[in-house]
């Protein structure tokens, strides 16, 4: 990965992502690379992971136990990402990411954030040029969808990123509905 790092500096600038949203599944999606909704262990499970590991095949699964031995032995932390191959699905790379679970006792907020933030930093270091990313923490984690859409909206929007486009995909209308909103005009 360090090799994309001159050249990254070199171009550097402000650059924000053409941003679109569409209603499907992510692991159908022909992308550079698509952010999984992981869990600490990498080691997969429901959702959005579930459905990864189970499209793409056992090679994620190999590439995230490696990175388990050899760089998180105890696990990914919330709120950041790390790249695998993408096996057999259409994308090239899977930035899998860990999302905070919901509590209306703390504000997590911040960690959302990183997911995206930190998620397309790894895509750049990548060389991606288009990132696909669910509804991160919106199913088994529980955060509130439409305040879920705000956060991912607002840090897209104002991260420097080398990525075009950022699609986000959602997989029901409720949560379709809750993104576009945010893409309204007067919502930044
Ligand atoms: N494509 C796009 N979105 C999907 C898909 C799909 N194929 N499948 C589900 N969603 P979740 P989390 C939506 O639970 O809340 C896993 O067990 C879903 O409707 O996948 O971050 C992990 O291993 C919801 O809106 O992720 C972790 O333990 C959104 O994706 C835990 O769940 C996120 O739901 C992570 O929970």
């Amino acid at each position: 990965m360090a090799r994309f790092g001159a050249a990254r500096q070199y171009v550097r600038g402000c650059h924000t992502p053409t941003i679109t949203f569409v209603q499907g599944d992510i692991t159908e999606q022909d992308v550079d690379a698509i952010v999984n909704a992981a869990n600490h262990s990498l080691l997969g499970g429901g959702g959005v992971d579930g459905a990864i590991h189970r499209k793409g095949g056992p090679a994620i699964l190999a590439e995230c136990q490696k990175l388990r031995q050899e760089e998180y032995p105890d696990g990914l932390p919330t709120g950041q990402a790390v790249a695998t191959t993408a096996g057999k699905l259409k994308a090239r790379w899977v930035i899998h990411t860990v999302g905070p679970t919901y509590a209306q006792s703390k504000d997590k907020s911040p960690l959302l954030a990183d997911c995206f933030r930190n998620s397309l930093a790894v895509a750049d270091e990548l060389g991606a040029a288009t990132v696909a990313f669910p509804a991160i923490s919106t199913g088994v984690y529980r955060w509130p969808v439409d305040d879920a859409a705000r956060i991912a909206l607002e840090t897209v929007r104002t991260v420097d990123t080398q990525a075009a486009e950022v699609r986000f995909v959602l997989f029901d209308r409720r949560a379709y509905d809750a993104f576009r909103a945010q893409a309204a005009p007067g919502k930044g």
